[in-house]
């Protein structure tokens, strides 16, 4: 179905404003994904004719729905649905694999590459490994649908899995399926504006903002599961968490 067959008529002699039904219908059509995320909307002109309103009520529905966050305009680009934030509980352990699934949203990766060798002193430090204990390293871009919503630089110990080729679409199903997914993690986050680099890779504009997150996961008998920096996209999480007193 088309956005605006699913918008349907627009009924003149009701009381509700034409800007008000052909803003509801648009809302409904994002909320059931008649649209896909990030997809381009009908230009005002062509609205306005099929609706056979004028371009004014087009841009009033529109600027409502720019306003609740559903829709945003790029200049000279045209209008787009906006692609929902993903709710990540940040008092839980669990994976960006679960995160998406959890969220209705399909994951998947690009590698950039994957790699084993001895651990680097500075891997030697932040994962509290011996010097030349073997590690393996996995250098992901992650996506929900066709969204890319992160950059990810995993560096596991080679005790924790069978081989570098053991992890396929997800780290923590692959250290599970080895009996050595982490139980408890530390993690860390700052604020980032990226970089040219990781701007193109994530497909946003270089000095855009984004999270910079650390986790270093330990096995139950203590030793080292992971050390992970993710870099994920600012305008593509919301992070929760259920917080006590005591
Ligand atoms: C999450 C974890 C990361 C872990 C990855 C595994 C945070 C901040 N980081 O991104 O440490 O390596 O999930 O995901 O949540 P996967 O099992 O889907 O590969």
């Amino acid at each position: 179905m088309s956005l605006i067959q699913s918008v349907g008529r627009l009924r003149k002699d009701a009381p509700t404003p034409l800007y008000l039904q052909l803003q509801k219908g648009l809302r409904d059509a994002i909320e059931n994904r008649v649209v896909q995320a990030e997809a381009a909307i009908p230009t005002e002109r062509d609205l306005a004719e099929e609706f056979a309103i004028s371009r004014i009520t087009v841009r009033k529905a529109i600027d409502g729905l720019v306003s609740e966050g559903l829709l945003s305009r790029r200049r000279g680009a045209g209008t787009f649905v906006v692609a929902p934030r993903v709710e990540k509980n940040f008092s839980r352990l669990t994976s960006f694999s679960e995160d998406m699934v959890a969220r209705g949203r399909r994951p998947h990766s690009v590698w950039v590459s994957k790699s084993e060798g001895a651990v680097t002193p500075e891997e030697a430090l932040s994962l509290g490994l011996s010097p030349g204990t073997s590690v393996y390293r996995f250098h992901r871009i992650r996506y929900a649908d066709d969204a890319p919503m992160a950059l990810e630089y995993s560096t596991v110990p080679a005790y924790c899995l069978s081989s570098l080729d053991a992890v396929d679409a997800s780290l923590y199903e692959a250290l599970e399926r080895a009996g050595h997914l982490p139980v408890r993690a530390l993690q860390r986050l700052r604020a980032i504006n990226f970089s040219a680099d990781q701007a193109e890779a994530l497909e946003v504009a270089p000095g855009d903002a984004g999270l910079f997150i650390e986790r270093r996961g330990f096995l139950v008998d203590g030793r080292n599961a992971e050390f992970t920096q993710s870099y994920y996209r600012g305008d593509a999480y919301d992070l929760v968490a259920e917080l006590n007193t005591r």
